[in-house]
């Protein structure tokens, strides 16, 4: 791949606050010139939009194999990827992703105890070498972001992965962050529960810095 772009993903527990921090900085990068496109997973395609439906509200909790769901993801991710962030990458544009390829790696490998060398395979398949430059994970209990995931929806029905039992998402958390320390290089952690502008601060620092 030709990538002359900036590729950063966020990710996090459920309501971590990632689709403010990636507006928050699409904005600074357009205010210093950049060509950015932000886009979201599973999703940011026709094709990727439907099987989130599907991933998201197909029946409740156990009527989608966890086999199913993870093809669906990198079915949507495999989409995406060609579709959208490898082209915009290779113009040399800003891609922001609000979750990717970790997600997978956490909700279907540690959480769902799917074969995790299989993930791997999957993730060579469906990515290539199409890898983040730059993960921030946005640490929050399954308090805080389960309670302003229902702040948000007033009370309307959660989706099936967001239905989950509690230890489920403990599992989520915890996975995030043992990613993280496994591949320094790549992912940043910051704390989720400072109001966002701080936490928009802690970003621009750490790209400042990885950026140089
Ligand atoms: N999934 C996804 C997998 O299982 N495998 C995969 O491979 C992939 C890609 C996606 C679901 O799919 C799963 C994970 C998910 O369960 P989703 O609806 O996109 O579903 O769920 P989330 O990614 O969790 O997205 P959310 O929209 O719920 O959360 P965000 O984007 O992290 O949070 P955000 O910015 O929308 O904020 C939520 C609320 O909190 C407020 C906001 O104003 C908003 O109301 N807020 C803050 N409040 C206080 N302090 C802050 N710092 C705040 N930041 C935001």
């Amino acid at each position: 791949m030709n990538r002359t772009g900036l590729f950063i993903t966020f990710e996090g527990p459920e309501g971590a606050g990632k689709s403010t921090q990636i507006s928050l900085l699409a904005d600074v990068f357009r205010q210093r010139g950049r060509a950015v496109l932000t886009t979201r997973e599973p999703g940011g395609t026709p094709l990727g939009e439907e099987l989130r439906r599907l991933v998201k509200h197909f029946g409740g909790p156990g009527s989608v194999a966890p086999e199913a769901e993870l093809l669906m993801f990198g079915a949507s991710r495999a989409q995406l990827v060609r579709h959208v962030i490898r082209p915009h990458l290779e113009q040399g544009g800003v891609v922001l992703c609000d979750r990717f390829a970790d997600s997978t790696t956490v909700y279907q490998g540690l959480a769902r105890g799917l074969d995790p060398a299989f993930i791997e395979r999957l993730h060579d398949f469906t990515l290539g070498d199409c890898w983040p430059d730059l993960t921030f994970v946005l640490d929050v209990s399954v308090e805080t972001g389960f309670s302003r995931a229902r702040a948000r929806s007033q009370g309307a029905p959660v989706d099936r992965i967001e239905a989950e039992a509690r230890p489920f998402h403990e599992t989520v958390r915890q996975g995030f962050l043992a990613l993280a320390e496994r591949h320094p290089e790549r992912f940043r952690v910051l704390d989720g529960e400072a109001p966002p502008a701080a936490v928009h601060r802690h970003v621009l620092e750490c790209l400042d810095h990885a950026l140089g």
